[in-house]
């Protein structure tokens, strides 16, 4: 007979990069979702599984709360909406480097309606005065019945095990639902196309990031071949770069991690293409698993 242990799943609903990417990342201790300094980074929900001594604590990360403008951020909306089904408890994530305002509340409203407790995370504490960090707490306050509130740096770790073991509290008894060194759900080639994707919106802005995904062609022992998608012939001519010098760089990075990740060294040939209007061809976004 197995001991019995706490498990579950905890939804981590904010604005679009108020940092859930990074905190889930910080909750795991590693790398499970992808993360940049622009919006709409995560498209689709992704396990982070953190297992310790008597717990499994699964937390559904997921795009931002935005308003839906083509078929993909429909489907990333719809992916939020179906992540709130079947839940121990919300992680709320703010900002607290911005102004807590409107988009905050508006995911507050849903949240505090599901019927589950609500832990507040009030993330981006680091180099705040702590008289700032005690006025956003005050606003925070405000948004709901919370459960629990949370000051954290996902970036530094501070207060990250005290949030860790106020969700591991959320949870009832259950079974583990992953193997115990498992870290994500996602799928070994959706990984790699995550990491590549990550480098790409580091080195691109302002509508480029957005058009831009990633489709493995080829995940082999020596080779890993992928397509770096894009919309438009300028988006493509930004992503190549001057002399192939961008997604050089891509790869360049993407590399490093991939080996990690694989285990083995690859060669990794990335071609860039234009798709025209990819975000609104279901088909594609079915192929990418959006
Ligand atoms: N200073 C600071 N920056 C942070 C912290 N957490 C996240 N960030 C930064 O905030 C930006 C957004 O982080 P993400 O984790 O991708 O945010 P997200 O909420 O998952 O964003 P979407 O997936 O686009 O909704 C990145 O540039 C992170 O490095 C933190 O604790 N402190
Ligand atoms: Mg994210």
């Amino acid at each position: 007979m197995t001991t019995p242990i706490r498990s579950g799943i905890v939804a981590v609903a904010g604005r679009p990069n108020v940092g859930k990417s990074t905190l889930v990342n910080a909750l795991c201790g590693g790398k499970v979702a992808i993360v940049s300094d622009k919006p709409q980074t995560t498209r689709r929900r992704i396990f982070g599984i953190s297992s310790g001594e008597g717990y499994q604590l699964v937390l559904a990360d997921l795009p931002g709360f935005q308003r839906p403008r083509d078929a993909l951020t429909e489907r990333m909306q719809h992916t939020v909406d179906a992540a709130f089904e079947e839940i121990e408890g919300v992680l709320l994530v703010l900002s607290a480097r911005e102004r807590i305002g409107a988009g905050d509340r508006f995911v507050a409203q849903r949240v505090f309606s599901l019927g589950v407790p609500v832990v507040i995370a009030l993330n981006k504490v680091d180099r705040l005065k702590p008289g700032h960090i005690a006025q956003q707490m005050n606003v925070a306050a405000l948004l709901g019945e919370f459960h629990a509130l949370h000051p954290v740096s996902a970036k530094t770790g501070d207060g990250v095990p005290a949030l860790r073991d106020e969700l591991v509290g959320l949870l009832p008894e259950g079974p583990m639902y992953f193997p115990q060194e498992q870290r994500t759900d996602l799928a070994v080639d959706v990984q790699v196309a995550e990491l590549i994707r990550e480098k790409a919106l580091t080195l691109t802005r302002d509508e480029v990031p957005h058009a831009i995904s990633v489709e493995i062609d080829e995940l082999g022992e020596k080779v890993v071949r992928a397509f770096v998608l894009v919309e438009t012939e300028s988006q493509k001519q930004i992503v190549v770069g001057k002399g192939g010098s961008v997604v050089r760089e891509i790869g360049t990075r993407a590399r490093p991690e991939i080996e990690a990740l694989l285990g083995h060294n690859v060669f990794l040939e990335l071609v860039v293409k234009v798709r025209p209007r990819w975000r609104r061809d279901e088909a594609t976004l079915d192929r990418l698993g959006v």
